[in-house]
């Protein structure tokens, strides 16, 4: 029988909400927590239906949870809308002529929505889709940059009901023409351009390439973005801004029924094909209200800035449908952060007074490896809170980010949570849960997580096993587009009536919840199981290590040796003094069981648009194999080559 996984990382430094901040928060106490999850987990749909009262309803629901593992239904019976909920719900009051979205294109252009304009445009574009045939049900792909055009696409499909699924402005035509075929997309939402690090990504040719031959496509309406010449294909393909000559304003938002699907998001996984998650309104439309209101803790002078691509996940909860939902200020950046310098983020957080930040270990990890002097240059005092998604934070990471980028004075949100889930699981809420650097703290309310043995028992605090979710939240998927049986098996059959994450965690004495990597990347090194994030965190707190991946490959003797690919910070160089002295310095801060057998140097790794390190291809490095996984969610193909090849 497979064994636990070890912890052998210690971390015992402890941050308590300030007093003042706490003052002011919504859950103002630990104890507050305690007693408002005890509700939320006794009483779930007493909990739910309180929150889900502060949002619009068209139709009252007649039940708040069906659940016949593994189907939820949440507030059955009621009609709503999303767009209605994230604009006109806003309108009546002070909020009208608020800031709804503050945008930033690379190349520098500044534009500002009120919730009046953001509303007036939404709705011309819901009429724009009507008028190309486009119905409620119907698939329609975004395949944009991070523009506003992007987020008033997806309102605009869900204004009409329109089911929108976005794909990554850095994917491929093959990556289209897959998504389109799984889902029977007929139409196709693009711009001529995006800008990314200075170039233009020609995403309308990417869109013609996948569309060539048979395709369930009949209509491409293009934004006009960079302006870089494309082919328009007649009969097919319409511009966007001529489109908008045709209709006029007023399109009013459509009930739909509570699991009416919102919207599909293709998740990669570690093989196979792509997984189309399916997300419904009301649950889903609750879910992100209600974490974005506790989580950020949003007040209405907030500027608020999630740095994520409206392709990934968290653009669309957290860039779009839960601030928009909370009639919060959300800032979206269409850029690199090293464009034109490795100072782009805080340039726009000074110039914005941006008072909360989003973002991903990866980017806070390329902040430390470009230096501190591009912080220094700029006043961050706006800012009051910040988040971090998407991987474990490493420890250091994490301090540098409190001290470098917050002052000291601002809490971290670690949270985390899956594309699958929908909305934030597991995290600290800022004025009541004291956090621990590496931590994602506490499950948010009605989330009910729990880690595990193979046979589904709980472990003991501080060993390790895999994390399952025990009871339906109203934000988690319906489904796998089109496999209900992938559905089941993927996640519900490990543990029958039981939520699998695929992610191993352990819980320490606190009932702290530490993420120790995928389950598929757990290392058995001579018998001892390791999670991949302890011993890249040990590399991480190596002074001159910027960014490092943990990965098995086989061993005669052990079963796998332990390999580490290395990026250096600026400055350190590659030796092979450098290589012994890693090794030592995981031997001690972990001990000697998890001394990696090689250590090796990459310029880059490889990584998902968001930053995730694809530890899978770096595994297959390792063994000395060519790489043969579905590589379609790669962001930069020449890291591949790179590591390929021999160094020295
Ligand atoms: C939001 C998102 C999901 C996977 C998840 C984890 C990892 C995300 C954290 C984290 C440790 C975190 N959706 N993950 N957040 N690991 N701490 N705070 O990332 O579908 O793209 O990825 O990401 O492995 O299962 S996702």
């Amino acid at each position: 029988m497979e064994q636990n996984i070890e912890s052998h990382l210690k971390e015992n430094r402890l941050f308590k909400p300030a007093r003042a901040f706490a003052k002011k928060a919504r859950i103002g106490s630990f104890e507050e927590y305690r007693k408002l999850y005890r509700e939320s987990i006794e009483k779930p749909e007493r909990f739910w239906a309180r929150e889900a009262k502060e949002l619009a309803w068209q139709l009252p629901w007649k039940k708040v949870l069906e659940w016949k593992a593994p189907d939820a239904k949440w507030f059955v019976g009621g009609k709503l809308n999303v767009s209605e909920n994230c604009l006109d719900r806003h309108l009546d009051g002070p909020r009208r002529n608020k800031a709804a979205l503050i945008w930033e294109g690379e190349p520098g252009e500044k534009r500002i929505f009120t919730y009046q304009q953001l509303h007036r445009d939404v709705c011309r574009f819901a009429n724009v889709l009507k008028r190309n045939k486009i119905k409620k049900g119907d698939r329609v792909i975004i395949y944009m940059p991070n523009v506003p055009e992007a987020a008033i696409a997806m309102l605009a499909c869900a204004r009409i009901g329109a089911i929108h699924s976005v794909v990554f402005g850095g994917f491929s035509a093959e990556s289209i023409r897959g998504r389109i075929a799984d889902c029977g997309a007929t139409a196709v939402i693009t711009a001529d351009g995006g800008y990314r690090r200075g170039t233009i990504v020609p995403l309308k040719q990417n869109v013609d390439a996948a569309l060539a031959g048979k395709t369930t496509v009949k209509r491409v309406i293009v934004f006009r973005r960079a302006g870089n010449e494309i082919h328009i294909e007649e009969g097919r393909d319409v511009w966007w801004h001529r489109e908008l000559e045709y209709v006029g304003a007023k399109c009013d938002p459509v009930a739909l029924e509570s699991e009416h699907p919102l919207y599909i998001l293709y998740t990669s996984g570690s093989t196979g094909k792509p997984k189309g998650i399916l997300h419904t309104t009301g649950g889903y439309l609750v879910g992100s209200y209600v974490t974005t209101k506790y989580v950020f803790d949003l007040r209405e002078e907030d500027v608020y800035w999630c740095t994520a691509d409206v392709g990934w996940v968290t653009g669309h909860s957290y860039v779009i449908y839960g601030p928009l939902a909370n009639g919060a200020t959300t800032l979206m950046y269409e850029g690199a952060p090293n464009w034109p310098e490795p100072d782009r983020f805080w340039r726009i957080i000074e110039e914005y007074a941006v008072s909360i930040l989003y973002t991903a270990p990866t980017a806070i990890r390329a902040f430390i490896t470009w230096g501190d002097q591009w912080v220094k240059k700029h006043d961050l005092s706006s800012l009051r809170l910040l988040g971090s998604v998407g991987e474990p934070i490493n420890p250091e990471a994490w301090m540098w980010y409190h001290d470098k980028i917050g002052g000291g004075r601002c809490p971290i949100v670690d949270t985390w949570w899956q594309t699958e889930t929908g909305v934030i699981m597991i995290t600290p809420l800022p004025g009541a849960i004291p956090t621990k650097p590496g931590s994602a703290t506490l499950p948010f309310f009605g989330v009910d997580p729990a880690v595990v043995d193979a046979k589904g028992n709980e472990v003991p605090p501080n060993v390790g096993g895999k994390l399952i979710v025990r009871r339906p939240w109203p934000s988690m998927l319906r489904g796998i587009y089109g496999d209900q049986a992938r559905y089941r098996k993927q996640y519900w059959s490990e543990y029958p009536g039981r939520y699998f994450t695929g992610d191993g965690a352990r819980r320490d004495k606190d009932g702290y919840f530490w993420i120790v990597g995928r389950i598929d990347d757990v290392l058995n090194v001579a018998g001892h199981r390791l999670g991949t994030s302890e011993i890249e965190s040990a590399l991480v707190s190596h002074a001159k290590v910027g960014e490092a991946a943990a990965v098995g490959r086989p061993d005669e003797l052990k079963g796998q040796g332990l390999v580490v690919f290395v990026t250096l910070k600026a400055g350190a160089k590659p030796t092979p003094r450098l290589k012994e002295e890693l090794r030592a310095h995981v031997g001690k801060q972990i001990g000697a069981i998890a001394k990696p057998d090689e250590v090796r140097f990459a310029e880059a790794l490889p990584k998902t648009r968001s930053g995730k390190i694809m530890r899978r291809l770096l595994k297959e490095i390792a063994a000395g194999k060519a790489v043969t996984g579905d590589t379609t969610t790669l962001e930069d193909f020449s890291v591949l080559a790179k590591l390929a090849s021999p160094e020295e």
